[in-house]
């Protein structure tokens, strides 16, 4: 058995070798596929319950659709390993996320079968579109095809998209793969209607209807219901019930049961002939085939390496890690909250990702979750802000670029008060380029009437942290509060002839160099900016005026970041003769790799501090 079911996977590097095999063989590589993603992601980390949801979904496509000639386009891309595996990278799946190994999430330049790089949700749609009008242009006749998540769809692009491509009438396929799961339980009034659907009884009540309207045409009704009654046969629910997408300009196909490779097969063939816009809803389960993962795809979504047998995620040995940014936040929104009843928390889908899972538990009446819907949620919280409360908006650094407009122009300008909690400030390691959070310094001080700051560990934390553990301070009981614009010195040796100004994730690393550096007798001073925004001009110009060199660190872009803006506080305070050297990341897009390595490449952990302070010491 187990050779056999090794001899199919084998057997299979692309697509077309799929379109030949048997209904049998294809559930039994469905099975294979499913071992390989559970094993790879139990060494590697990754969103396994998304992925094992639409094994089946995946291999009906490529099975039904000429690809890659049509374009299937996915959307976040968190769910398309199986897409990985049977396109020519099931040789190189083992380097899942790994650096130098292959993407999470599709990527151009990975496969010809990735038509669309993504990471961001609601892409999708509009993407497609986009394809849909080129092929006009062009004259060509190849099929394309989105497939986005319920959760997915509830992102303001998505209904964009959809206002769209229900207009221009153009053949174009979207799969809609409705598991009733975002990363928690989806929330929404699609959501809701979709899962109305999915009882039945609309599907039922609107079924009866159409039948006793065709029955009421005389003559033709009778034809047309012979002929729906055929194509029922065949597309099992012909009559459905997604009034919405049929108002908006689409043929609805669905709810369709997921994991059922014949069933899948059989209706893809038939939406494959239908002209126009199409939305196909097909009903999957999230985590699908792994115990574990079907009993909490939540903790699944997006997973570090695990046992296989338990479930269990690897517990690091020795001493507990230091609390995460996440959770230190979570317990301080809750402590705020406590005495400041005009507080109010926000998230976009990410209740446990951003730590504010504690604060809906305490204060469910205080909460809201928008649904994947950033620019949404920040409008909403500054509706909020008008009314005399307090939001507090947790958003991971890159899904706050969706909202860039709604800081500016619904936050800031009318200043209205919000504390905009980024979390995955810097990198964030395996997820790679869509999801490092570089920059938020740079785009975020240009906005007037906003505050920036970073902290350097937990115990300063308040606006823009890292992914992962703290540093490992003991935590202040009772929070202080840092004067604005206010930095610190925090190194000083005699002698000190340089200065080390770095901002949040990159203070610490810059005292452990202070100290390297002291042992070899090169003394200098460590300054915690602590705000990009303002600056503490001050405490910068003395050590520029005095010291005459130096070293800004940050884990941003350094096209317009912090360094750019120390840079910019010398020419205004006319601070001249002295040698700046920024470090940061350059202009390019950071690849996917751990935290630690990115770090090191970027030279701004500590040895490469070190090492930067020494080349301007000579
Ligand atoms: C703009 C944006 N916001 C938040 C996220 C984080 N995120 C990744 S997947 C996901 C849930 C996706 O749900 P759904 O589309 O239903 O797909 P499923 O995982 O259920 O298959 C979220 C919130 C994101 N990728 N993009």
């Amino acid at each position: 058995m187990e050779e056999r079911k090794q001899g199919i996977l084998a057997k299979v590097n692309d697509p077309e070798d799929i379109r030949r095999l048997s209904m049998a063989d294809l559930n039994l590589l469905a099975e294979e596929i499913r071992e390989m993603m559970i094993e790879t992601v139990s060494k590697r980390g990754g969103h396994l319950a998304s992925s094992l949801g639409t094994v089946e979904l995946t291999l009906a496509l490529h099975y039904v659709f000429d690809t890659p000639r049509d374009r299937l386009v996915w959307d976040v891309g968190h769910q398309a390993y199986t897409h990985k595996i049977i396109t020519g990278r099931k040789g190189r799946f083992d380097t899942l996320r790994q650096r130098g190994g292959i993407s999470g999430f599709p990527k151009r330049e990975e496969s010809v079968y990735d038509t669309f790089d993504v990471g961001h949700s609601g892409t999708s749609i509009s993407a497609a579109a986009g394809m849909a009008e080129a092929r006009c242009l062009r004259g060509e006749n190849f099929r394309i095809i989105a497939v986005i998540g319920d959760g997915a769809i509830s992102a303001g692009m998505a209904f964009e998209g959809l206002n769209w491509v229900g207009d221009r009438k153009k053949n174009l396929i979207i799969i809609l793969n409705d598991n009733e799961m975002c990363i928690s339980p989806n929330v929404g009034a699609l959501s809701s209607y979709l899962n109305r659907i999915m009882t039945g009884q609309t599907v039922n009540r609107i079924r009866a209807e159409v039948k006793t309207f065709l029955k009421s045409i005389p003559g033709i009704g009778e034809q047309m219901l012979k002929f729906s009654r055929q194509v029922e046969e065949s597309l099992k629910t012909f009559f459905v019930p997604g009034a919405i997408f049929e108002e908006l300009g689409f043929t609805y196909v669905g709810p369709l049961e997921g994991h059922h490779l014949d069933h899948l097969i059989m209706n893809l063939k038939n939406v494959r002939t239908l002209e126009g816009p199409v939305l196909v809803h097909v009903v999957t389960q999230k985590g699908k085939g792994y115990k574990f993962a079907e009993d909490d795809p939540l903790r699944f979504h997006g997973i570090p390496p695990f046992d296989v047998d338990t479930g269990e995620t690897f517990a690091s040995g020795g001493s507990p890690p230091p609390l995460s940014y996440t959770k230190v936040f979570g317990r301080t929104v809750v402590t705020l909250a406590e005495e400041d009843p005009r507080i109010v928390a926000i998230t976009a889908a990410m209740s446990e990702g951003t730590g504010l899972d504690r604060f809906a538990g305490e204060f469910p009446n205080r909460f809201y979750d928008v649904g994947m819907a950033e620019q949404h949620g920040v409008t909403f919280a500054a509706g909020l802000a008008t009314q005399g409360f307090v939001p507090i908006v947790a958003i991971y650094s890159t899904f706050i670029q969706r909202a860039y407009d709604q800081v500016i122009h619904d936050v800031c300008l009318q200043k209205l008060p919000m504390v905009l909690a980024m979390d995955r400030g810097g990198f964030v390691g395996a997820d790679g380029p869509t999801h490092h959070g570089l920059f938020d310094y740079a785009f975020l001080r240009t906005v007037p009437n906003l505050i920036v700051m970073a902290p350097k560990d937990e115990t300063e934390l308040h606006v823009r942290y890292p992914r992962g553990a703290g540093v490992g301070v003991p935590l202040d009981e009772n929070p202080r509060t840092l004067p604005i614009g206010k930095g610190e010195i925090l190194f000083n040796p005699p002698g000190a002839a340089l200065a080390v100004v770095a901002i949040g994730a990159c203070v610490h690393p810059a005292l452990d160099a202070a100290e390297l550096l002291l042992a070899e007798g090169i003394p200098v001073r460590v300054i915690n900016a602590r705000f990009v925004k303002p600056l503490d001009g001050e405490l910068l110009c003395v050590a520029a005026r005095e010291l005459k060199r130096v070293i800004t660190v940050e884990e941003n872009a350094l096209m317009g970041g912090f360094g750019s803006a120390v840079l910019e506080l010398f020419a205004e305070k006319g601070v001249s003769g002295v040698s700046v050297r920024r470090l940061g990341i350059p202009d390019e897009f950071a690849p996917h790799a751990t935290q630690k390595e990115l770090r090191r490449m970027y030279g701004i952990d500590a040895v490469g501090i070190a090492a930067a302070v020494r080349e301007m010491w000579r």
